[in-house]
């Protein structure tokens, strides 16, 4: 009886042995992990809006290219948009329960429109995705106009068209290039200012202060006929309101230099402008030749400009003009007297060679 206990203890001793592999095969759900090798982010690039949170999921995988579902690693995220608005998930330890892989819902943002990357380092392995990052929605509009820039302000002339340009902004400073549909109204404040939105030549048409958006922007005509200070103008969507800087409307004709330079913004006519504040509208006899000139010149300059010959001409004309202007605004005064000199000088000598032209000519024996 002994004996055969003991050969029955023997025999389950080695059954048991023998079964423990088989046991092993048969229920180890968690055989030996491979170290992880890969990190995945994806979506592997996507298009995203700027300023709009997405989801975004990081994988490991073994040398097998199976998850690992083993990884406990801590991952880091960077991104190449360099805006401090921008949103990334903050570090993350992954957890047994992850299995390796973990998905960060509305864990990302970016805002700087173009080609953005986000790269996740676990500091071993890593992985880098693009995105193409699109502007959001309308937030507000840049009103810019070709404005002459003063010392204390931004004008216009009175009468005179200038052009306005509006451009689409989301909240995060992209332009809204992909707009093509949201039209816009034009307004100013004082609300003298009147467009030509359809481009025809003629001011303050109905519906000529509306314009719609081709990739973002538009320029506009714009014109002012009244006088005025901080004068503003106004570019409005739906609840949006975007206002240009505030500037002066002067009445500034200089009709017959302005179509001779095609541009009432020309350096020269600002030349002139600035001589007719300092030395003409100063005095009496200044205030009525300015007065005068006013009065005579548009039908002149209105010739002028649709001859680009007599421009030319014109334009040559009135460089001394111009150039004596400049000395008298910006010479000293020891420049101012040189100069003078030179011109009575040059004046007599003159003088003198048109008498003795005339006297020459007359004692010539006929
Ligand atoms: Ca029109």
């Amino acid at each position: 009886m002994k004996k055969s206990n003991s050969f029955l203890v023997a025999l389950g001793l080695v059954l048991l042995v023998a079964l423990v592999p088989v046991a092993q095969l048969i229920f180890d759900t968690h055989p030996a992990l491979a170290q992880a090798t890969r990190l995945d982010l994806t979506p592997n690039g996507d298009n995203a809006t700027a300023g709009t949170a997405f989801t975004i999921t990081v994988t490991a995988f073994d040398t097998s290219d199976n998850v690992d579902t083993g990884y406990t690693g801590t991952i880091h995220f960077t991104s190449s948009d360099a805006s401090s608005s921008i949103i990334l998930p903050a570090d993350y330890t992954f957890l047994a329960g992850d299995n390796g892989t973990h998905t960060f819902t509305n864990g990302a943002k970016l805002v700087t429109s173009g080609n953005q990357t986000i790269k996740v380092s676990d500091g071993t392995l890593d992985n880098t995705q693009t995105w193409s990052v699109g502007a959001g929605t309308i937030d507000h509009y840049t009103v810019t106009t070709s404005e002459t820039v003063t010392s204390d302000n931004y004008t216009q002339q009175t009468s005179m068209p200038f052009t306005v340009t509006v451009t689409a902004y989301d909240a995060n400073g992209n332009m809204v290039t992909s707009d093509n549909i949201t039209p816009v109204t034009m307004g100013s404040n004082p609300g003298t200012v009147i467009f030509d939105g359809n481009g025809n030549g003629i001011f303050g048409e109905t519906g000529d202060n509306v314009k719609t958006l081709v990739s973002g922007t538009f320029n506009i005509q714009a014109k002012d006929n009244t006088v005025g200070a901080n004068v503003t103008i106004t570019a409005s969507s739906g609840s949006i309101t975007s206002s240009s800087n505030p500037y002066a409307i002067e009445e500034f004709r200089c009709f017959i230099a302005t179509a001779a330079y095609g541009t009432p913004m020309a350096s020269e006519i600002q030349v002139l402008r600035d001589f007719r504040d300092r030395y003409l509208v100063t005095n009496a006899p200044g205030r009525c030749f300015v007065s005068l000139y006013y009065k005579c010149s548009p039908p002149v300059a209105r010739f002028i400009a649709h001859h680009d010959s007599l421009r030319a001409v014109v334009r040559v004309g009135l460089a001394p003009i111009i150039w004596l202007a400049t000395i008298a605004l910006k010479a000293t005064m020891v420049e101012k007297f040189i100069v003078l000199c030179s011109l009575l000088i040059t004046a007599t000598m003159t003088v003198v060679a048109l008498i003795w032209i005339r006297r020459t000519i007359r004692s010539k024996p006929t």
